[in-house]
C-alpha cells in the first residue's frame, strides 16, 4: 500500500543550507574551525537524513495503522553504494541541494563522492570485505574500516534489542518442547537506515543488527585483578560477530563465527518480526495469520537458519505443536538461489551445528525425517534404486544414517555369505555416546545409534548398500567389508545441506534469470522440482522496469558519453597512474574474478591481440585496430589462489603493453582497484563494450549486465544468466553474441578430455 499522508514538506535552498549549517555545527564528528569536504558530506547527509525521518515515520504509522502485510528481505550484505545522490534525487531536491552547497562553498557531486571515498557502505559490518589494493605482486588485501569516519545514516535504537543464544543444553518438556539453557548469551541491537523509494515518498527500513553483551557481563573481579583481556573476553567474542563480512572459514573458528552471524541475522530478525506481528495484533494474536502479515524471503543460503529459529519460537516459546508450526514457517518463508555451483552451496558440519544450536539441530533432524517419509509415500518402496536416488539428492542430511525404521527398507534377502566379524567390528558404546547436550535431552541421531565421524566407514555410495540377513544396519555391514577388503577409510562427516533445507522449509524457490531459473528446476533441484514444481518460479535480477528503460533509451551515446569518458579518465589516472585517451574505445569487464566468469579468456584475447599488433606495420596497425583500452576490475576472494594469480597476471599484461611506445593508445590494459558499488557508477556510464563472457550455464543471472545495457552500452556475452533477456530487448544486432551454449557444453569439455580440439576463428 501506498501511505497518503505523507509529508509534502519541500524545503528552499535557504532552509537546506541553514539546515546543514547547523548539522556542521552540531554533529560533534569533526573540529570546529573548517568545513571542508568529509564534514560538508555528513552534514549535507545528515540533513537529508532528517528529510527522509519525515516520510519514513509517515510511511511505517501507515503501515502500523493498516496492518499491512510485510515483506522482509534477509541477507548477509547490502551493497548499497552511492547513498546521498540517491537519496536526494528521490526527495527531487538536487536542485535545491546543488545550490545550497555551492552558497556554503562546496559541490554535490564532490560532496557525494567524498561520502563514496571514505565510506563504501558494507551495512552491518564494522569492515567490509577488504579494500583491495593492487601491488607488483598482484592483489593484496587491507582491512576497510570505512566506519571510521561515523556512518551519517544510521540512527542506533537502543531500545529494539533481543536476547541471542549459542551453544547450552536442550531439556526436553512436554509436547516436544524444547528448552534451551545454558551458553552464550549476547544482545542484538538495531541499527536503522531509512532507504527512499524511487518516485514515492514511502521511505523503508534497512535494519540492521550490531552484537554486544549486557554491561553485567564484565568480568569485573578479573578486571581489577589486572586480566583485563579475560575480563573483556564476553563482550570481544560478541562484537567480533558483527566485524567483518565473511570472514575466511577455513579453520573451525573461522566457521564458528559465520554460523553466528548467521544466527545472530535469523534470530534478531524473527524475534522483531513477530514482536511487531503481536504488538499489531493488540495482543491477541491469530498465528495462522502470520503468513497474511509477515513474508520472509531468504536471499541465499545465509538466512537459512529462519526456519528452523521459526519453527523454535513457535514451538518452544509460542506453545504450538510441531504441525501448526510447520504449516505456518512453510507459508511464510521463501528462497531466492543465486548460484548453480555445488561448491557455493553452502553445507554446515552437522556436529558443528550441534554444538553451537543444539536445538535447531533436533528441529532439522525432525524436518529430515518427515521428508524421508514424505519421499516414501511418494515414491514407494518397492524400487529401493529410485527411493535410494530421491534420498540421497533431496535429504537435508548428509552422510546421516537412515531412521531405523526405514534403514529396513533397503534390507535385502541374503544373497551372499558375509564375513561375521561383528565382534570385532561393534561400534562400541563409547563410540556413540552422547555428548553432553544429548545426555540432557536425546536427539534424534541418538535413536537412531549413528556413529561417529571419526571412525572407519564406507564411502558416500556404498554406505547404501544393502545390510546383512540379520538386519545389521548397512553401515555396519560395510564397514566389515571395508576391513576385509581394503584400508580403512574415513568417514565422510555428517552436514547439514543449507539449500535442500530452504527448498523444503521455504513455499516459492526462485532463480534469478529465466535460464538460471531453468536449470535450478532442471538439475540442481530436480527431484525438489519433480516432487514441487508448483514451488519453482523465476525473478530475473533488475527486471523491475529495466528491460523497458532499455527499450526507451536504448544505446544513448554522444555527450554525456563523453562527459562520463572524461571522468573516469581522471579517476583512473589517480588510482593507477595511467594515462588513457577519452577517444578510445572503453571495454570494461568488472565483476568478481572468477574462473568461471573467464577473465583470463579476455586477458588472453588482450595478448593476442596485442601480438597481432606487433606484427604489423605502424600504418598497417592503424588501419586495422580501434584504440582500445581494456579496463578489468574485481576482488579475487582471499583464499582463492588461482582468481589472485589472474589478477597479478592481468597487471602484468598491463604493464607490458602500456609501456610500449610503439602500441601507444590503440590498446591499453588498466585493472582498476577496489572495484565496488562507487567505481561501478563511474565506469559503467563511461563504458562502451562491455564483457559478460561466463561459460554458459554457471552465471546465475549477472547485475551490472544490466546496468551497462541500461547505460548504451553494448554487451559481448554469452548465452548465459540476464545476458538471454537482455538481448532478446536491445535486439541482436546490439550484442555481440559470444561462445558455446549451456547445453552444448558438458559435450565439449567431454571432446577436450579426450583430446579433440577444434580452434576458434582468429582474426
Ligand atoms: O543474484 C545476484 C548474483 C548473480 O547475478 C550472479 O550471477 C551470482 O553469481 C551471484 N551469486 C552469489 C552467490 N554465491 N556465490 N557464489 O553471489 O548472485
Amino acid at each position: 500500500g501506498t501511505p497518503t499522508d505523507l509529508s509534502s514538506f519541500t524545503p528552499d535552498a535557504a532552509s537546506i543550507a541553514s539546515s546543514i549549517k547547523y548539522h556542521a555545527e552540531f554533529t560533534p564528528l569533526f573540529s570546529p574551525e573548517r568545513f571542508e569536504l568529509p564534514k560538508a558530506f555528513f552534514a549535507t547527509a545528515q540533513s537529508v537524513r532528517d528529510a527522509l525521518i519525515i516520510n519514513w515515520n509517515a510511511t511505517y504509522d501507515y503501515y502500523e495503522k493498516m496492518n499491512v502485510k510485510q515483506a522482509y528481505y534477509l541477507s548477509m550484505e547490502f551493497l548499497q553504494g552511492r547513498a546521498l545522490l540517491n537519496a536526494i534525487g528521490n526527495l527531487e531536491l538536487s536542485g535545491a541541494y546543488g545550490e545550497a552547497l555551492s552558497k556554503l562553498g562546496h559541490d554535490l557531486e564532490n560532496s557525494s563522492l567524498s561520502g563514496a571515498r571514505c565510506c563504501t557502505w558494507k551495512w552491518g559490518y564494522k569492515h567490509g570485505l577488504f579494500k583491495q589494493h593492487i601491488t607488483k605482486d598482484g592483489q593484496e588485501e587491507v582491512a576497510e574500516n570505512w566506519l571510521e569516519m561515523g556512518n551519517p545514516w544510521e540512527i542506533v535504537r537502543n531500545d529494539v534489542s533481543y536476547p541471542v543464544k549459542f551453544y547450552g543444553q536442550v531439556v526436553t518438556g512436554s509436547g516436544g518442547k524444547g528448552h534451551w539453557i545454558g551458553g552464550e548469551d549476547i544482545k542484538a541491537v538495531a541499527y536503522d537506515v531509512p532507504i527512499p523509494g524511487y518516485k514515492t515518498k514511502t521511505t523503508i527500513n534497512l535494519r540492521l543488527w550490531s552484537t554486544k553483551v549486557p554491561s553485567e557481563f564484565l568480568d569485573l573481579y578479573a578486571f581489577n585483578a589486572g586480566e583485563h583481556t579475560k575480563a573483556c573476553e564476553a563482550q570481544a567474542n560478541a562484537e567480533k560477530i558483527c566485524y567483518i563480512l565473511y570472514p575466511g572459514d577455513e579453520s573451525v573458528e573461522g566457521k564458528i563465527l559465520r554460523l553466528k552471524q548467521q544466527y545472530t541475522l535469523c534470530s534478531a530478525s524473527l524475534q522483531d518480526i513477530i514482536a511487531r506481528f503481536e504488538r499489531r495484533s493488540g495482543g491477541h494474536a491469530k498465528w495462522k495469520e502470520f503468513p497474511e502479515k509477515v513474508a520472509v524471503q531468504m536471499n541465499d543460503t545465509h538466512p537459512t537458519l529462519c526456519i528452523p529459529e521459526l519453527m523454535r519460537i513457535l514451538i518452544d516459546l509460542k506453545g504450538m505443536n510441531w504441525s501448526e508450526a510447520w504449516d505456518i514457517t512453510q507459508r511464510t518463508v521463501a528462497y531466492t538461489n543465486h548460484t548453480v555451483l555445488p561448491e557455493a552451496l553452502e553445507k554446515w558440519s552437522l556436529e558443528l551445528m550441534q554444538k553451537l544450536l543444539p536445538r535447531h539441530v533436533e528441529i532439522i533432524q525432525m524436518i529430515d525425517e518427515e521428508l524421508i517419509h514424505n519421499i516414501i509415500s511418494e515414491y514407494g518402496t518397492s524400487d529401493t534404486e529410485l527411493l535410494e536416488k530421491k534420498l540421497n539428492s533431496m535429504r537435508i542430511l548428509e552422510n546421516f544414517d537412515l531412521p531405523a525404521s526405514i534403514a529396513d527398507i533397503f534390507i535385502k534377502p541374503k544373497e551372499s555369505p558375509t564375513v561375521d566379524l561383528s565382534e570385532e567390528l561393534e561400534v562400541s558404546d563409547e563410540e556413540v555416546a552422547p555428548s553432553k547436550e544429548e545426555e540432557v535431552a536425546p536427539s534424534k541421531e541418538e535413536e537412531v545409534a549413528p556413529s561417529n565421524e571419526e571412525e572407519v566407514a564406507p564411502s558416500n555410495e556404498e554406505e547404501v548398500a544393502p545390510s546383512n540377513e540379520e538386519g545389521e544396519p548397512k553401515e555396519k555391514v560395510m564397514q566389515k567389508k571395508e576391513k576385509v577388503d581394503t584400508e580403512p577409510v574415513i568417514k565422510p562427516p555428517k552436514m547439514v545441506r543449507m539449500a535442500n533445507l530452504c527448498v523444503v522449509g521455504g513455499h516459492a524457490v526462485n532463480g534469478v534469470a529465466e535460464i538460471h531459473s531453468e536449470i535450478v528446476k532442471n538439475e540442481v533441484f530436480n527431484e525438489f522440482y519433480t516432487l514441487w514444481p508448483e514451488k519453482f518460479q523465476n525473478k530475473t535480477n533488475g527486471n523491475c522496469g529495466s528491460l523497458r528503460i532499455m527499450r526507451i533509451f536504448k544505446l544513448s551515446g554522444g555527450r554525456q558519453k563523453r562527459n562520463n569518458k572524461m571522468k573516469a579518465v581522471s579517476f583512473l589516472k589517480e588510482k593507477t597512474g595511467y594515462s588513457i585517451s577519452p577517444d578510445a574505445m572503453f571495454d570494461v569487464q568488472v565483476k568478481r574474478i572468477h574462473e568461471y566468469k573467464r577473465q583470463l579468456l579476455n586477458i588472453l584475447g588482450v595478448v593476442y591481440r596485442y601480438k597481432k599488433m606487433k606484427e604489423m606495420s605502424a600504418v598497417e596497425r592503424k588501419q586495422k585496430f580501434v584504440p582500445r583500452v581494456c579496463m578489468f576490475g574485481g576482488k579475487a576472494f582471499s583464499t582463492y589462489v588461482q582468481a589472485k594469480r589472474i589478477v597479478k597476471f592481468i597487471t602484468d599484461v598491463g604493464a607490458t603493453i602500456n609501456h610500449d611506445s610503439e602500441i601507444g593508445d590503440l590498446l591499453k590494459v588498466v585493472f582498476v582497484p577496489d572495484y565496488n558499488v562507487s567505481v561501478a557508477e563511474l565506469l559503467i556510464p563511461a563504458s562502451e563494450l562491455s564483457q559478460h563472457i561466463s561459460t554458459a550455464g554457471m552465471e546465475a543471472s549477472g547485475t551490472s549486465n544490466m546496468k551497462f545495457a541500461m547505460n548504451g552500452c553494448i554487451l559481448i556475452g554469452t548465452l548465459d544468466g540476464a545476458n538471454v533477456e537482455i538481448r532478446e530487448e536491445v535486439g541482436e544486432d546490439n550484442f555481440f553474441l559470444f561462445g558455446a551454449q549451456a547445453h552444448e557444453i558438458a559435450g565439449l569439455r567431454k571432446e577436450r578430455a579426450e583430446g579433440k580440439f577444434v580452434p576458434g576463428p582468429t582474426f
